[in-house]
């Protein structure tokens, strides 16, 4: 029915701009170097490819601190490029959205430069620019990056708010001009063709009057003071509507539409432009409940959010190195569908820039074995592709990416990583203790460069960052041409999905949930039917009965042994 938005049926692909492809040598990916492999994803079968931020930015958190939102880094490129890049994406059938960073912005914008040279000038509402003693800090709020969340600006003799690094400086929603400029921002680029952007950390964009102080317990369960303020602040919702109305619903005509794509994956006719840019957010800590009522269909707030449990087993975080129990993707999944209203919609989502590859946590090391990491890549793509949700895929999964081998904190260039190193050395850890924390938890695992082939190729120069050697067999040029790589599993998957409303829009009914390790349910619409199949462990099983004819599609024939990490994907037959 025209009624489902395109985003329910759409697989979207997260490029890191600076990880996926260098056109000019200097080692940082560009626009153009994406504009090169646009085929790449138009074959993998993308309908949306999301992009993380290529705007203006002295790059303290790699982009994520934003010094012109109506500029490009200068080593990512021009705005023509950008131009040329939407066009080549509608021209294959495929959407493009950006990263919208509007909790704060860099300390470099002019804004902020404004605002320090006049607090009480109209800049100085934009942001928090607090008064006092310069050797007591306004609350007790701390950074994600480490240290306190405020720093004291001498010029301005004022403390400023920054959740994250020092330099990302968080911006004042209530001042009815920001919510004006962040909109005007929004229609700026969907004139350009745009057709939506995910939203950084937009949960965190309403802070309490008065910010009140942390509750230290809370602050200690969670390793950062003053969360529970702002990660679901009394303003959010009221935000969110006006960002929809005023930025995100379309005043102008864009510069190029999409052009359909058919059910067999060829190209139709362009489409007339969506009415309004879809509002993905990046939502860190809401969980289930919060999340339903951010993105709930009758609420007219966000479109979809990112629930991050999914990352880690429970009572584990990201920097612990643990086993990763893979019946809790099942347990999420069915917690999550069951948790969400009838009507609404979830993102699915295994990996991102921001979190170690999955597939290295589920294979625990075994993934070593090229046979083992070919059978995890399969069944992480499998789940992810025929849950019922919006597939996000983040650039690598594809190739079954791995985490990296880094022996040394100065191969890392993750903000993050680095002042969290130090804070735990200040705080008394071992050298030793302080790295094992990092090397399992570090954001650079993910951001390594794509490659593209066995020598490589990501670029001619020195990248931003070293990846370590590969195994062989796991380059796109490689993954590419074998029927049976991860890359063809995808592949297969995403046209099967195309041309299959029940992998998409159908029911989803679990097969015995209750059995260890077995991860298996029907997914239904209009008398199709197909069963999906998991050993979600590291040895064989029987695979268990289930009623009915299946011919497989995936992976087949259903042998009544299954092998470790099998999975397999078959058709009712009527
Ligand atoms: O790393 C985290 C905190 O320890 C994550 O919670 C992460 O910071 C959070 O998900 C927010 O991420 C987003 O905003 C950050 C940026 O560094 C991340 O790359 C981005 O995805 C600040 O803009």
């Amino acid at each position: 029915p025209a009624s489902v938005p395109w985003w329910r049926d759409a697989v979207f692909y997260q490029v890191y701009p600076r990880s996926f492809a260098d056109s000019d040598g200097d080692g940082i990916g560009d626009i153009r170097g994406i504009i090169d492999h646009l085929d790449h994803l138009a074959d993998l079968g993308v309908d949306c490819v999301w992009l993380s931020p290529i705007f203006a930015s002295p790059n303290e958190d790699m982009g994520y601190d934003i010094s012109d939102y109506r500029a490009v880094m200068d080593e990512m490129g021009t705005l023509d490029d950008v131009d040329d890049l939407i066009r080549g994406c509608h021209e294959r059938g495929m959407r493009i959205i950006l990263d919208l960073v509007v909790n704060h912005t860099s300390d470099r914008h002019e804004w902020f430069e404004r605002a320090v040279a006049d607090p009480d000038g109209p800049y100085g509402s934009y942001y928090f620019l607090e008064p006092g003693d310069p050797a007591r800090p306004p609350n007790n709020w701390t950074s994600f990056f480490s240290g306190p969340a405020w720093r004291w600006i001498p010029e301005a003799r004022r403390w400023a708010l920054h959740l994250f690094a020092d330099g990302q400086v968080d911006l004042r929603w209530d001042t009815p001009a920001v919510r004006d400029e962040v909109a005007d921002i929004v229609q700026w680029w969907l004139a350009r063709g745009i057709d939506g952007f995910r939203l950084d950390v937009i949960n965190y964009i309403s802070k309490p009057e008065g910010l009140p102080d942390g509750n230290p317990f809370v602050g200690e369960l969670m390793g950062f003071t003053g969360v529970e303020h702002y990660f679901y602040g009394p303003r959010l919702g009221e935000f969110l509507r006006g960002l929809r109305a005023d930025g995100f619903t379309r005043r102008a005509a864009p510069a190029s539409t999409v052009r359909r794509r058919l059910p067999d994956g060829s190209l139709g006719d362009p489409q007339t432009p969506d009415e309004v840019g879809v509002m993905v957010g990046e939502t860190p800590g809401v969980g289930i409940e919060l999340g339903r009522m951010l993105s709930g269909s009758d609420r007219g707030e966000l479109d979809l959010v990112f629930n991050f449990d999914v990352l880690d087993t429970p009572g584990h975080t990201r920097w612990d190195d643990y086993d990763f129990d893979p019946d809790y993707l099942k347990d999420y999944y069915r917690r999550y569908l069951e948790g969400i209203g009838e009507g609404d919609w979830i993102a699915v989502f295994l990996d991102n820039h921001d979190n170690p590859r999955m597939l290295s946590k589920l294979a625990g090391g075994a993934e070593s074995d090229p046979a083992v990491r070919t059978a995890v890549g399969r069944l992480l793509a499998t789940v992810q592709l025929t849950m019922r949700g919006t597939p996000f895929l983040f650039q690598g999964q594809e190739l079954a990416a791995v985490d990296q081998n880094f022996t040394r904190l100065d191969q890392l260039r993750d903000v993050e990583s680095i002042n969290r190193y130090e804070e735990l050395r200040a705080a008394g850890k071992g050298p030793h203790d302080a790295w094992a924390e990092i090397i399992a938890g570090s954001r650079d695992h993910a951001r390594v460069p794509m490659r593209w082939s066995p020598e490589g190729g990501f670029t001619s120069g020195t990248p931003w960052l070293e990846g370590s050697d590969d195994a062989l067999g796991f380059s796109a040029a490689e993954q590419v041409l074998d029927d049976a790589s991860v890359y063809s599993w995808h592949k297969k998957l995403i046209g099967l999905r195309r041309a299959n409303p029940a992998l998409t829009r159908g029911t989803l009914t679990w097969l015995r949930p209750g059995v260890k390790g077995y991860l298996a349910y029907i997914r239904e619409a209009d008398g199709e039917a197909f069963l999906v199949e998991c050993n979600a462990s590291p040895g064989p099983r029987r695979r268990p009965k289930v009623a009915g004819d299946w011919e497989p599609i995936l992976g087949g024939p259903r042998a009544e042994t299954m092998t470790p990490w099998e999975s397999t994907v078959s058709r009712r037959i009527r």
